[in-house]
């Protein structure tokens, strides 16, 4: 047992002690459940680390100095629009995934907000003069609220505006029903941290699903993988609710940071 690594060796002995478990009549209704949650944790190579608190609380800026780069894009307001996944690149293989959602996602959430804003005959949004349609009916509603954050439907009608231009800006990258993924190089960036500012939050972000920056700092060497989002509380339902799957559900392989 001693040649094997240390995690296969934590396996082995937990393991052993849970059979020992099994096979004493006495202590066999014993939950075993959390120590095998516990093991799980201890050996995987990865650990996520989600930060996931109010928006504009500072998360991308606490991100950005761990790493000791402006890498994520950090601003007043609500500046992040999609999940942010960073893991370790050695230091000539930094490189970014850009992941999209399919065209199907997202006229499923553009006639979600067309309902809601009571656009209530929008079925799709593959034809131009709809998208214009759209576009202008969601200035109005912005201009007769008084601004694009100062009601629920002022936010709805932005956020519409955002993924209709994301989809008409994007739509050579948009695959009809998969979530295409793309390299850094597909883009022309150059480094992390134009990719960063191209999905920062506005219509780039509404039609992208994560991106993943793989990234050279000791910080994540061992396995540690940072998780960017919105915020609990972004102001954009999408975001928050975004936010909200990455701490809900029961991975075990989670640490939260609020
Ligand atoms: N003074 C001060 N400003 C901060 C601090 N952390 C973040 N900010 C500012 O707060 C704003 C939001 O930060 P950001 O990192 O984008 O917040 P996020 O939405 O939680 O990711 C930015 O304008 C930052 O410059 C801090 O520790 N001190
Ligand atoms: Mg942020």
């Amino acid at each position: 047992m001693s040649q094997l690594p240390p995690q296969c060796q934590i396996k082995a002995q937990v393991e052993s002690i849970l059979e020992l478990l099994q096979q004493e009549s006495t202590l066999r209704s014993y939950d075993i459940t959390p120590i095998q949650t516990s093991l799980i944790k201890a050996i995987s190579p990865k650990f996520e680390i989600v930060f996931a608190g109010a928006f504009s609380a500072g998360k991308s800026m606490l991100i950005n100095a761990l790493l000791e780069r402006e890498l994520l894009y950090s601003a007043e307001g609500h500046a992040t629009g999609t999940e942010c996944k960073i893991e370790y690149a050695q230091p000539d293989n930094e490189r970014v995934v850009l992941t999209f959602l399919s065209e199907a996602e997202i006229c499923e959430q553009a006639v979600a907000l067309c309902q809601s804003l009571g656009f209530t005959d929008v079925t799709n949004i593959k034809q131009v003069e709809i998208i214009d349609l759209l576009q202008q009916g969601c200035e109005a509603i912005i201009r007769q609220e008084g601004g694009e954050s100062k009601s629920e439907r002022a936010k709805q009608a932005k956020a519409l505006m955002l993924l209709l231009e994301g989809y008409t800006k994007n739509g050579s990258s948009i695959h009809p029903h998969n979530n295409a993924t793309y390299s850094m190089e597909a883009f022309n960036f150059t480094n992390l941290r134009e990719a960063a500012g191209y999905a920062r939050r506005g219509s780039n972000s509404a039609v992208l699903k994560r991106i993943e920056y793989y990234c050279h700092h000791p910080l994540l060497e061992d396995g540690n993988v940072i998780i960017d989002t919105p915020g609990i509380d972004a102001p954009v339902a999408k975001d928050a609710q975004l936010t909200y799957s990455k701490i809900q559900i029961p991975i075990h392989q989670r640490w939260y940071a609020c």
